[in-house]
């Protein structure tokens, strides 16, 4: 008989603690023999009230192809618990340390110009623990004081407008689930396969709910001149000089947020607060943290942001520009890289899909390196430019196989292989790598990143 056990880590941890953890869900044969006697104090007080003539005999025994230990009281069902948490805010569980996000050795040569990456192997559903967000900083991350903290609309307007924190909250709010993904997510996969987990290939995504005021409402209450002004600058507090050109037709539809909660709280400290910009749809960089002003304007600006970086390096050596809307996009969580598959039988395969023009409609997954596909279950809810969660049943027959999925979105557009990307783009790019990710499971059930021609 076979086991399920959901919360168990059947599987062998990679020796690299770097490389992440194990696969969560799997069937596996228990491995320890039966034991047919009985054990357990509440099993033994039980046939002792049978000796004493008591009616119905409520022994309990062990099944006799289950594991026995369930018999066995272990210490926090006889004594007494824990205090309630008093001092202050709740932790994850001590047997979840290896769930943590990671620098990528060598990525970049300072903590504080650098990238941690969200253990997208490790999550469930579509949200992100806010201490599991990714993170990128340009110049290091703040803790600011959200009493001194202001946000200045100026530009094409009636009147600049300097708002506080606190006027800010006071206004009308919004909650909304999106997904937040680097420009640079999987842009080291471009040439060849460059790193090992899925935490380093795609972990530069991650998905919370934002709450916080519409940016157009802010723009209405400064008199912005929306005929003239067709973009806004959004410009950062840190030292990074972070501006970006967002168009006046994403500010309009409402969906552009100034954002000061996540996930049910305060932003987090790496993630902008006490105010970010959140730009649904668009790559990361836009989503301006410690956001100090708002400038309204009739062209873009240029900056540094939109003009050295972020731009796409294209086969004849020219740089393509604004580019910034995410485009659809899959991979498969698990089984991915540096898991490790126990024994052949049955796995749930299970992973995210997102899109930066709306809803995810389908997501196929192939077992056999893409020759057949099967449409995968879309778990609710569906929501527009957020994540979402994806399963399917597979019976692995133990031989080596690839495994991958393909999402498309509302729009038809369908995420391409990735030869037909850098059919495109050529593969000297850094930017925007939404190809179809291949893992390989190999005989001995390691999974390993490949690319299939
Ligand atoms: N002020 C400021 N905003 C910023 C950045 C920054 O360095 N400074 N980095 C940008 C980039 S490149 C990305 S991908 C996202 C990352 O957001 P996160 O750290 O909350 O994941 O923030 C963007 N906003
Ligand atoms: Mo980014």
């Amino acid at each position: 008989m076979t086991e399920n056990r959901t919360s168990g880590r059947l599987l062998k941890a990679p020796e690299n603690f770097i490389t992440g953890d194990g696969v969560r869900q799997v069937f596996a044969q228990a491995k320890e023999g039966r034991r047919d006697f009985l054990r357990s104090a509440f099993t033994a007080a039980a046939a002792g009230a049978a000796l004493a003539g008591a009616s119905a005999a409520r022994a309990v025994t062990a099944p006799a192809d289950g594991d026995p230990a369930i018999l066995e009281l272990p210490e926090h069902s006889r004594g007494l618990g824990q205090p309630v948490v008093t001092d202050g805010y709740g932790k994850p569980s001590k047997h979840e340390r290896n769930v943590q996000r990671r620098q990528s050795p060598g990525l970049t040569q300072t903590a504080q110009a650098s990238v941690s990456f969200a253990p997208l192997q490790s999550l469930f559903g579509i949200v992100t623990p806010s201490g599991l967000h990714f993170e990128r900083h340009h110049q290091g991350w703040w803790d600011v004081d959200p009493s001194k903290h202001r946000l200045m609309v100026n530009g094409l307007v009636k009147a600049a407008k300097v708002f506080t924190v606190d006027e800010i909250m006071r206004l009308p709010s919004v909650s909304r689930f999106h997904f937040i993904e680097c420009g640079a997510n999987t842009g080291m996969e471009w040439g060849n396969v460059a790193v090992p987990t899925v935490q380093y290939t795609h972990g530069m995504l991650s998905c919370s709910e934002f709450t916080g005021v519409p940016l157009v409402t802010l723009l209405q209450m400064a008199g912005a001149d929306l005929k003239k002004g067709r973009f806004a600058l959004a410009e950062g507090a840190d030292g990074s000089s972070m501006t970006r050109t967002i168009p006046m037709s994403l500010i309009e539809s409402g969906e552009v947020l100034v954002a000061y909660g996540q996930n049910g709280e305060m932003l987090r400290p790496e993630n902008g607060y006490p105010l970010r910009l959140v730009v649904p749809g668009v790559q990361g960089v836009s989503w301006v943290k410690y956001l100090r002003r708002i400038e309204v304007g009739d062209q873009p600006w240029n900056t540094k942001d939109e003009t050295v970086h972020y731009v796409d390096l294209m086969p004849d050596g020219q740089h393509r520009q604004y580019t910034s809307l995410q485009e659809c996009k899959s991979v498969v969580t698990t089984p991915s890289g540096g898991q490790v598959l126990l024994d052949k039988g049955f796995y749930n395969i299970s992973g995210l899909a997102w899109s930066g023009r709306g809803k995810i409609k389908r997501v196929d997954v192939s077992v056999d390196g893409g020759r057949n596909w099967r449409t995968a279950r879309l778990e609710s809810p569906v929501l527009s430019k957020c994540l979402t969660r994806f399963n399917i049943d597979w019976a692995w027959d133990g031989k080596p196989t690839i495994v991958q999925s393909r999402a498309m979105d509302e729009t038809g557009y369908v995420q391409p292989a990735s030869r037909q990307l850098r059919g495109v783009r050529g593969t000297r790019s850094i930017y925007h790598n939404n190809a179809i990710q291949s893992w390989l499971v190999q005989e001995s059930g390691e999974v390993k990143n490949v690319q299939v021609s």
